[in-house]
């Protein structure tokens, strides 16, 4: 049975995992409508990869006798300036979400709540490689400058990097 603290804070946890996605939603959409195809197929995969963080807490919550309330969200942004404002936010987030995982592994310590503790080890591996997979994105872009041809060629094989640097195993 979870305790109080740590049932509210899990449902938190599936508030800001179900924004991940639509954060990613709103960016696949925009990069969709620029023509940025591959860019567009990355992030539309990512925010369905969020929706399955949510849905993974949400299966959790409700196994260990909780409840998992599903949030009302506010719209994501948008539209964006550039690819690189795009990638630069999905980094910027992903730190955040990393921080907020933290906090709850620091709360199932403090709580002597050990299944959630090994519970959440699959998120805070997940962060690792969700921060990394981000610095990459943005490492290429730097490397790509100006240079029109390489942009089209990271466009089309955005999809690939993620499936090279990933061995995804939900156990949803
Ligand atoms: Fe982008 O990560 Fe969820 O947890």
């Amino acid at each position: 049975m979870l305790k109080e603290k740590m049932h509210a804070a899990l449902n938190h946890q599936i508030k800001i995992e179900a924004e991940s996605s639509q954060i990613y939603l709103g960016m696949a959409s925009w990069a969709e409508t620029k023509g940025l195809n591959g860019i567009a197929d990355f992030l539309y995969g990512h925010a369905d990869e969020e929706r399955m963080h949510m849905l993974k807490l949400v299966r959790y919550i409700n196994e260990r006798g909780g409840h998992a309330f599903i949030p009302l969200l506010e719209g994501p942004k948008n539209e964006y300036s550039s690819v690189n404002e795009v990638f630069e936010s999905f980094l910027n987030h992903e730190i955040e979400v990393s921080s907020q995982i933290d906090e709850l592994v620091g709360l199932a310590l403090s709580e002597r709540d050990y299944s959630t503790h090994n519970f959440l080890q699959w998120y805070v591996a997940e962060q690792i490689e969700e921060e990394s997979l981000a610095r990459t994105i943005l490492d290429k872009l730097a490397l790509i400058g100006e240079d029109k041809g390489g942009f089209y060629m990271f466009d089309r094989d955005l999809v690939n990097i993620k499936s090279s640097l990933s061995n995804e195993n939900t156990g949803i």
